[in-house]
C-alpha cells in the first residue's frame, strides 16, 4: 500500500467533539436532542460514579472490597455510551466497566460482591442484559460478535456492546471479533477506551497505527474516534452506531480518547513510575465532569445544591449496598459444586458429602 493511501485513511479519523474543555458547544449540527431532564440525568450519573469510585478505593484500602479497577476520568466514555443503549441491549464489559452494568440495572451490592469474588456477584437478575466483567483481555470481543449475531437471528432490535482498552485493541481476539461481526453484519458496537496506557505500556508502543479507530477499515466496518472526555460526543457516536446496527448496517468501532486518573488497579500499581505529572495535568484539564458542569450551569440546569444532593444520595446508597453485601451469606464449597453441575459425578458426590459435613460443624 502506498504511503499516500495510508495518509489518506489516517487523516479521515479526526476526533469527534461536541463540547470543548470550556463547556461550549463547538459542533452544533451534531449536538444530540436530549431534554433538560436527560442532560441532568447524565450529569447526575457521572457525579454519582465519581463518588462511587472514591468510596470503592477507600473501601478497598480498608480491606472491605477485593479486586477494583479505578474509573475516575473515564465517566463520559463509560456513561455517555451506556446512556445511548436500550434495556434490551447486551453489555459485555471489561474489568473497569462496572459503572456501565450498574446503570444498566445491576444492583450495587452485587457489584461489591463481584469485587469480593463472591459468586452472587455474577448472578445477574433476570432482565439485566450483561455478562460479568471480563478479566482476560479481549475475550469478550469475540463473545460480543456471537451475541450480536444471535440477536440478529432472533429478529431483535437490540445490539451487543463491548468495552476494552487500548491494550485490548492489540489482542488477536479484537481483530477476530470485529471481522466476524462485520462479515455477518451483526449489530455489535466495539468501544475501545483509549486511556493511553495498558498498565504501564503507553499506547504509542502498542501499535504503529495513528488511531485505533482506523482499525475498523480492515474489517470493513464503521469506525470513529471520539473525544472520550466529552459526554455528548460519546453519547451521540454510540447512538448513531446503535441506529446503524439495528437497521442492518453492521457494527461500529468507537475509539474514545480518555484517561484514568488513578492506578491501573488497587493491587499495588504505582502510576508515577510510568506517567509524568505534566501528562496527568494535561488530562485533568479535560475532565468530563468539569466540562459538562460548565455547560449545564450556563443553561441554568445545574448548581452546587443539585450536585450535593447527588453526592449525598450516592454516599447513602453506597453505605446501604455495602451493608447488604456484608449481610450476604458467605459462599460455601457446596454452593460452588451445586451451581456448576445439574447432576454431580460420582467423585464430586463424595466430596459434596464431605463438605456438607464440614460446613454443618
Ligand atoms: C490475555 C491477557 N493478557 C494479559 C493480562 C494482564 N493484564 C491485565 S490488565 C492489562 C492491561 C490492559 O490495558 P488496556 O486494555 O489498555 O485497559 P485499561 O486497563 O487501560 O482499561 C493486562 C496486560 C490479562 N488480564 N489478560
Ligand atoms: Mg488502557
Amino acid at each position: 500500500m502506498g504511503t499516500k493511501t495510508l495518509e489518506q485513511i489516517e487523516s479521515q479519523f479526526e476526533t469527534f467533539q461536541i463540547l470543548n474543555e470550556e463547556g461550549e458547544i463547538v459542533n452544533k449540527d451534531a449536538a444530540p436532542d436530549l431534554s433538560d431532564e436527560e442532560l441532568k440525568e447524565l450529569m447526575s450519573r457521572m457525579v454519582y460514579t465519581r463518588i462511587l469510585d472514591q468510596r470503592s478505593i477507600s473501601l478497598n484500602r480498608q480491606g472491605r472490597l477485593g479486586f477494583y479497577a479505578p474509573t475516575a476520568g473515564q465517566e463520559a466514555s463509560q456513561l455517555g455510551s451506556q446512556y445511548a443503549l436500550d434495556k434490551e441491549d447486551w453489555i459485555l464489559p471489561g474489568y473497569r466497566d462496572v459503572p456501565q452494568i450498574i446503570w444498566h440495572g445491576l444492583p450495587l451490592y452485587q457489584a461489591f460482591l463481584f469485587s469480593r469474588g463472591h459468586f452472587h456477584g455474577n448472578q445477574f437478575p433476570e432482565g439485566v442484559n450483561a455478562l460479568s466483567p471480563q478479566i482476560i483481555i479481549g475475550a469478550q470481543i469475540i463473545q460480543t460478535a456471537g451475541i450480536a449475531l444471535g440477536l440478529k437471528k432472533r429478529g431483535k432490535k437490540a445490539v451487543a456492546i463491548t468495552y476494552t482498552g487500548d491494550g485490548g485493541a492489540s489482542q488477536g481476539d479484537f481483530y477476530e471479533g470485529m471481522n466476524f461481526a462485520g462479515a455477518f453484519s451483526a449489530p455489535a458496537i466495539f468501544v475501545v477506551q483509549n486511556n493511553r496506557f495498558a498498565i504501564s505500556t503507553p499506547v504509542e508502543k502498542q501499535s504503529a497505527a495513528k488511531t485505533i479507530a482506523q482499525k475498523a477499515v480492515a474489517a470493513g466496518i464503521h469506525g470513529i474516534q471520539v473525544d472520550g472526555m466529552d459526554v455528548l460526543a460519546v453519547y451521540t457516536a454510540t447512538k448513531e452506531a446503535r441506529e446503524r446496527a439495528i437497521n442492518g448496517e453492521g457494527p461500529t468501532l468507537i475509539e474514545t480518547l480518555t484517561y484514568r486518573y488513578g492506578p491501573h488497579t488497587m493491587a499495588g500499581d504505582d502510576p508515577t513510575r510510568y506517567r509524568s505529572e505534566e501528562l496527568d495535568n494535561e488530562w485533568e484539564k479535560k475532565d468530563p465532569l468539569v466540562r459538562f458542569r460548565k455547560y449545564l450551569e450556563a443553561k441554568g440546569l445545574w448548581s452546587e445544591e443539585e450536585e450535593s444532593k447527588v453526592v449525598e444520595k450516592a454516599k447513602e446508597e453506597i453505605k446501604e449496598a455495602i451493608k447488604k453485601a456484608d449481610q450476604t451469606p458467605k459462599q460455601k464449597v457446596t454452593d460452588l459444586m451445586s451451581m456448576m453441575f445439574e447432576e454431580l459425578p460420582q467423585n464430586l458426590q463424595e466430596q459434596m458429602e464431605e463438605y456438607k459435613a464440614k460446613e454443618s460443624k
